[in-house]
């Protein structure tokens, strides 16, 4: 069945026009543009094992290989497999481990790939080390004989810290060890880890490849087809599949993701600015600025500085914080991110509620914190909006 994930055609494009054709052929039937919803589970057989190339859709649907095919093309990879959620797509990455392995991981990620890791992963005998990887050097100190798996998020959730991959894939290609890369927040708009030396890529696809808050997703891209195998092994065995339905809005998703995104980064960055200069706000992260910290890794492995802020309020106050996002009429007040209209979040009490205090204080997620989503609306609203709410 892997064979059906393969790439097809059409992967010499730029990336704008990968977006909309990458892996994508008008449907064999009836020559449909999009590729039909293959509401089905399975596929009939004129002797056993005479099949089409389908035969339950667990192992395989059209609708889901054709957003295979296009996760492939968009991240430069060989193989897609899509996920039922995006910590469906991390528990597939997890499986490849074995009790006694351990795992180098970014310190600054998102609270639910936290509590995977720590709670589920950390019970099977795997070990996790939650390393502050802006300096790549800092990650080797503790790779040892068990090291399987180097897990890096970039730009981090909810912190904004970037990590340069290619000078991690350098030390993960020096030790043998696999290198996995989040890339949820950049999208392969912005950023596109194999071609810098990760393994494997992976992402929610709940937030912009999806792109509208209507489906709950995850994403795998590797290029290596042994690592495919393993993967799509996983996949079937485990079954935390994406479904049909689910696969084409994603699919539809993707077609536009180019010119989301470029609204995106352009919002992102007079929302940004309008926050540095407010003298009710203490702090502001965007690896956008000059004075970021990683500004300069952002700008050579990055197109763009994306959608993402944090910020915190004056004197580091919560209930302040609180009041703001209470406040705020066109950002909505909601988990998740990537999605067209602008959300807000309370990472402590939300995203990242299941990292203890003491953890996440650590990495800079105070509960004064407040992460914004910026959307594709006019920006002028979502500036005059935050000014109210902030006051
Ligand atoms: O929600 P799900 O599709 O399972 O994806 C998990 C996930 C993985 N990685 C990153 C970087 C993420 O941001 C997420 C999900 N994040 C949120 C729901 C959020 O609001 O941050």
């Amino acid at each position: 069945m892997l064979d059906n994930l393969q790439l097809m055609s059409k992967d010499n494009l730029r990336f704008n026009s990968k977006a909309i054709h990458g892996g994508q052929e008008p449907d064999k039937a009836y020559g449909s543009v999009m590729p039909p919803i293959y509401q089905t589970s399975t596929y009939a057989q004129s002797t056993p094992g005479g099949h089409k190339g389908y035969e339950y859709s667990r192992s395989a649907n059209p609708t889901r290989t054709a957003l295979e095919n296009s996760l492939a093309s968009i991240e430069n990879g060989n193989y897609g497999l899509a996920f039922a959620s995006g910590l469906a797509a991390i528990d597939a990455v997890m499986k490849l481990l074995k009790p006694g392995d351990e795992v180098v991981s970014t310190n600054d990620l998102y609270g639910g790939s936290y509590r995977l890791f720590s709670k589920i992963f950390e019970g099977f005998g795997i070990k996790f080390h939650f390393v502050n990887m802006e300096n790549a050097s800092t990650i080797e100190a503790h790779i040892n004989k068990n090291t399987k798996l180097i897990w890096v998020e970039t730009p981090t959730n909810p912190m904004m810290n970037i990590i340069a991959i290619k000078a991690v894939a350098e030390i993960a290609k020096k030790h043998k060890v696999l290198l996995g890369v989040d890339n949820t927040f950049a999208t392969p708009y912005l950023q596109q880890p194999l071609d810098l030396g990760a393994d494997l890529v992976m992402h929610s696809a709940t937030k912009y490849l999806g792109g509208h808050s209507d489906v709950v997703m995850g994403a795998l891209v590797v290029k290596d087809k042994e690592l495919a195998n393993k993967l799509y092994f996983i996949q079937n065995a485990s079954g935390a599949v994406a479904g049909p339905m689910d696969s084409f809005l994603v699919l539809r998703g993707i077609k536009t993701l180019h010119v989301r995104m470029q609204r995106h980064c352009e919002n992102g960055e007079a929302v940004a600015n309008f926050l540095a200069k407010h003298p009710k706000i203490e702090k502001v992260y965007w690896p956008g600025f000059e004075w970021h910290p990683n500004h300069a890794i952002a700008k050579e492995q990055m197109n763009g500085f994306g959608g993402m802020i944090s910020f915190v309020t004056k004197g580091n106050d919560y209930k302040e914080a609180i009041k703001i996002v209470e406040n705020l009429k066109v950002f909505t007040l909601a988990e998740s991110l990537g999605g067209v209209e602008s959300l807000a979040g309370h990472p402590a009490s939300m995203t990242h509620a299941s990292i203890p205090k003491e953890e996440r204080e650590k990495t800079g997620v105070v509960d004064a914190l407040i992460r914004l989503s910026v959307g594709i609306e006019d920006k002028n609203d979502l500036i005059e909006d935050l000014d109210q709410a902030i006051g």
